[in-house]
């Protein structure tokens, strides 16, 4: 629509409206219609009002005409008008005009340099297409199609509003919701933000604007995470290793006492980021690494034990056969003395024998005729009684125990003279007995010999010897004997 008088209104000594609307009504009637026409006529109106208010006035209002440098230079109101704003109100100049704006909302986009000396184009040079004039008049700032920005004017009530603000319908200006009517530039991988009196583009929550774009952001590379990561668009999954717990905070992780729940059956000892669990002696660990199993002392060796091993839950304990007891090492079996301790079914005529692993009652010593006793454990058979003479003179008799399995050779008994005659040598041997060989006489001098077991013998088992000492004496032409009736009791066990 051409209004070249309220386009101009500015100009005092403008035409009045019906004269300019004749002009254009004239030059319509004749076929001038179009746009570069009307704009040629605005001009061609302009430079009539130039003309018509005479060289001294060619400033519309809002600026002053500077003779020095022939142009239209602003008024700075806020310096020159009184009261330019009430209140508490803020008077900001403008070009062309002045704004009273709230305190709070003056901000340097608004503010111009206070220097005096301020000499910048006081009015934009819009005329591209009409450079021959002198002075165009100043074009208010967002009053036409061009870019700049556009501020409300307090005190020209009829003036537009700034930049982002549109007259609404009582007249006031009100922001512009750029968002809702799709007219901002945001990305479409941002999101538009309205503000009151512009807008602003900006990411979602777990992305951030890389190079014009909204980008996830890899919280992982960041150490969002105390343990594990992962990266999700726009947001993030923390988690834990096993053996903590993601804290309430989503992103630490805690130890978990895992004590607390008994895992183990014996100890249990919380570690972080684990626990461990331990067992009491005689015990271990199963390989679920939780469960404690009994150790089986016994298989670890056969000589754990002198004679039985019995497995318990968390030890061992050796056992021992009938006729023994454990000793203290709690290993070893010992005979039980059941002489000494009278426990013994002896008949208080006999005599108790004890030997490992048992005991026997002997009887008193009967001598059988031709022999008579010479003692509690010899008898004699008289050399003056001729049914003496083709026997041992004495028989003496002698108990002794043997360790079933006792190594061999092992000198086991000693025989010795005790009387000696000038002249007279002496032979050992074993008489009787030894038919299983087990047995031999070696004599170590000439009164003496010992008894050598010369195989292992197995018990239980008694042997009865007849160990005899010959003595020979050839200068009186004599030869006798005696004997020695050594009973062994051999025992069960090697011990
Ligand atoms: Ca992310
Ligand atoms: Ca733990
Ligand atoms: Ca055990
Ligand atoms: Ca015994």
């Amino acid at each position: 629509m051409f209004m070249p008088c309220q386009m101009f209104k500015a100009c005092p000594e403008c035409p009045d409206e019906p004269t300019a609307q004749l002009v254009l009504d004239l030059f319509r009637g004749r076929g001038w219609s179009s746009d570069k026409t009307e704009r040629m006529l605005t001009a061609l109106l302009f430079l009539l009002c130039s003309f018509h208010s005479g060289k001294s006035q060619r400033c519309t209002e809002g600026f002053t005409y500077d003779f020095r440098s022939r142009r239209c230079i602003d008024v700075d109101e806020c310096r020159t008008v009184l009261g330019a704003c009430r209140g508490d109100m803020q008077c900001v100049n403008q070009i062309g005009g002045y704004l009273c704006l709230p305190q709070g909302l003056y901000s340097q986009s608004y503010a111009r340099p206070e220097s005096p000396s301020y000499t910048e184009p006081l009015y934009p040079d819009t005329s591209v297409d009409f450079p021959e004039f002198p002075a165009p008049p100043p074009v208010l700032p967002g009053t036409g199609s061009g870019p700049g920005p556009s501020y409300p004017i307090v005190g020209r009530p009829s003036a537009p509003c700034i930049l982002g603000y549109t007259l609404g319908e009582d007249g006031s200006c009100v922001d512009i919701d750029e968002c809702e009517a799709q007219s901002h530039q945001c990305n479409p991988t941002q999101v538009c933000i309205n503000t009151a009196g512009g807008y602003s583009c900006s990411c979602t929550e777990g992305y951030w604007l890389v190079a014009g774009q909204c980008q996830d952001i890899d919280e992982c590379r960041y150490g969002y995470c105390q343990q594990l990561c992962a990266n999700l668009p726009g947001s993030y999954s923390c988690s834990c290793n096993p053996g903590f717990n993601l804290n309430t905070d989503s992103r630490t992780c805690e130890d978990i006492d895992e004590c607390g729940t008994n895992p183990c059956s014996h100890g249990c000892l919380n570690s972080y980021g684990s626990f461990m669990c331990n067992c009491d002696e005689g015990f271990e660990l199963a390989s679920d690494g939780t469960t404690c199993i009994d150790v089986d002392e016994c298989s670890f060796s056969d000589f754990l034990c002198q004679h039985t091993c019995l497995n318990t839950p968390g030890s061992f304990a050796c056992m021992c056969p009938p006729g023994y007891y454990v000793f203290e090492d709690g290993r070893s079996c010992e005979d039980l003395n059941e002489c000494e301790s009278g426990n013994n079914t002896c008949t208080t005529a006999q005599v108790c024998f004890n030997f490992q692993g048992g005991y026997t009652c002997l009887n008193p010593l009967v001598c059988e005729p031709p022999y008579i006793e010479l003692s509690d454990n010899q008898c004699m058979c008289s050399a003056e009684n001729p049914a003496c003479r083709d026997r041992p003179f004495t028989v003496l008799y002698r108990h002794m125990d043997l360790s079933s399995g006792r190594s061999v050779p092992a000198d086991i008994f000693q025989m010795q003279a005790t009387t000696r005659y000038p002249g007279a040598f002496y032979i050992f041997q074993i008489k009787s007995g030894n038919e299983g060989r087990e047995f031999y006489m070696r004599q170590t001098s000439n009164v003496s010999a010992t008894l050598v077991l010369a195989r292992p013998i197995k018990g239980p088992r008694t042997v009865i010897l007849d160990l005899e000492m010959v003595t020979v004496n050839n200068v009186i032409n004599f030869r006798g004997s005696s004997i020695i009736r050594l009973t062994i009791f051999v025992s069960e066990h090697p011990f």
